[in-house]
């Protein structure tokens, strides 16, 4: 296993936390997700149609969170004496929470910069920074070419620019790479990039030509994974899909490994592998060899659920040492605050592939693909569920959270329920009790089908409340008595020994630090 902040952050985690973990974890609460992955929605296909990953006429989807922005405490963030002006005084090492700072320009991230390190943040994940197709956010997501840098987001002046400003903060940069696919120029066998236009541009050779390609024919059977792994993804109607590259050619790894030296060279220390499920697994140990992934956080997507954890996410579990974004977690999360689901099953979830491993875990509660994509969208949370959510990826001791802040509308996306996010200060709060409870241990205190509490080592703990009426608990809690002070509401409690009581208001979370820890 690679070391690396991160993971060194996770096993200090672990190393405190064996004695307790999850040994509350109620013994019958199995509830597998169902394999609904007939369609892979990974990204919109057609280049010729612009408007497709933005087209809703769903009436159905009643998840539009527009009108609903993420509530923000009325507390006034100029109050001396107020919990935002502590988090700002106090420093907090060992930050390894991500913002994916999703399709901001490179010079709107700098200048987001010391917001971004004030609200606690470790790391910026950044949309996929090579030549790309198009101007709508998904162009990202079809390369053109490795070589170079340059596109709506910017160029790689303004990469270096903004990565160096980061460094300098302390907060790392952590680049999006696609690497199974190249842009879809609506042909089949017309496969020649960069096309000319591009060459002749930043007059460069060309870099990848048919036999660069696999044969072209679109992923129909999504339960054979070497047909997932072979054929192009595609958006229907005809779409000639996305060419998928042959990635184990010595040639197309060399290529990669050039891209990636590259981005490493900016100072880029991630690297967030998009498409991971439609790649050989054995690509991984060729291209990510220890000279490319020293000093650098290697994480993937792999799109699946319980149901399909063993044929999706298993093999590349076992075939890497990378970290893969919580995708079952975020079905279990999903379900967990439905109207039929119970908090309790977050417990326990990695047993029931609920979930993935405390070490191999990137947890998240949306991601840039659930609302802007037709087929993911209900997945999105109800906007005060999200954040009961967040208080329970950003309190919880497994895993690395990663907050997701987007453009809006105005930028082509479905939505301004995101825009802005990590400028919102309740995310600043529940960052500030991951950073202070590092390291520390977690206790399941209560579960139940409405409420979590959940201790970190002795002297933090929060509490979730998902249903509509407050919930009252008298009795012992384990908590060390003293003064507690209350991170989302600001407010200051006693609790006292023995018998112990507690208030969870409906449709709320609290984030308690015993103000030893606020010193
Ligand atoms: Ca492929």
């Amino acid at each position: 296993m690679k070391l690396n902040k991160y993971l060194i952050v996770a096993l200090l985690t672990m190393a405190a936390s064996c004695r307790h973990d999850e040994r509350k974890i109620p013994p019958s609460l199995e509830n597998p997700q169902q394999n609904n992955d007939g369609i892979d929605k990974d990204k919109p296909k057609d280049p010729n149609d612009p408007n497709d990953p933005n087209d809703s006429n769903d009436p159905n989807d009643t998840n539009d969170g527009n009108k609903e922005p993420l509530p923000t405490p009325v507390v006034d963030p100029d109050n001396p004496n107020g919990i935002d002006a502590l988090i700002d005084r106090l420093q907090v090492p060992g930050k390894d929470s991500i913002v994916h700072m999703f399709n901001y320009t490179f010079e709107e991230i700098e200048a987001s910069l010391p917001q971004i390190a004030s609200a606690g943040f470790g790391a910026i994940q950044i949309s996929p920074p090579q030549l790309s197709n198009g101007g709508p956010w998904w162009g990202r997501y079809q390369p053109l070419d490795y070589r170079i840098i340059d596109g709506p987001l910017g160029n790689e002046t303004q990469l270096r620019n903004m990565v160096a400003a980061a460094d300098a903060l302390g907060i790392d940069v952590i680049a999006d790479v696609v690497l199974n696919h190249m842009a879809n120029m609506g042909s089949n066998f017309d496969l020649s990039y960069p096309p000319q236009e591009f060459r002749s541009k930043y007059k460069i050779g060309g870099l990848f030509s048919r036999n660069d390609f696999k044969s072209p024919y679109c992923i129909s059977n999504w339960n054979d994974p070497q047909h997932v792994i072979d054929g192009r993804l595609c958006g229907g109607d005809g779409d000639s899909g996305l060419p998928d590259l042959v990635l184990m050619s010595d040639y197309v790894i060399g290529v990669h490994q050039t891209y990636l030296r590259k981005l490493k060279d900016i100072g880029i220390k991630g690297f967030r592998v998009d498409a991971v499920k439609h790649m050989e697994k054995e690509y991984f140990p060729r291209v990510f060899t220890d000279e490319i992934t020293e000093g650098v956080f290697v994480f993937g997507e792999v799109i699946a659920t319980a149901g399909t954890f063993d044929r999706d996410l298993e093999p590349y579990l076992r075939a890497t040492d990378m970290a893969f974004m919580d995708f079952p977690l975020q079905a279990t999360i999903k379900d967990a605050f439905g109207p039929s689901g119970s908090l309790s099953n977050l417990i326990g979830a990695v047993n029931r592939k609920g979930a993935l491993s405390w070490d191999r875990a990137v947890t998240f509660v949306v991601n840039h693909d659930i609302p802007n994509n037709e087929g993911f969208r209900s997945q999105i949370l109800d906007p005060i569920d999200e954040t009961l959510a967040y208080t329970y990826i950003l309190g919880r001791s497994y895993g690395v959270p990663h907050i997701y802040s987007a453009k809006g509308k105005a930028d082509g996306l479905r939505d301004d329920r995101w825009k802005f996010a990590h400028l919102d200060s309740s995310l600043k709060r529940k960052n500030f009790f991951h950073n202070v409870v590092h390291g520390t241990g977690q206790t399941v205190i209560h579960s139940s089908n409405c409420a979590l509490v959940i201790s970190r080592g002795d002297k933090a703990f929060f509490t979730i409340n998902k249903c509509g009426e407050d919930l009252d608990l008298s009795q012992n809690l384990g908590l060390n008595a003293g003064t507690y002070r209350e991170l989302l509401a600001d407010q200051t409690i006693e609790m006292s020994s023995g018998e112990q009581k507690l208030t969870i208001p409906a449709r709320s979370s609290q984030m308690f630090l015993h103000t030893d820890l606020l010193k």
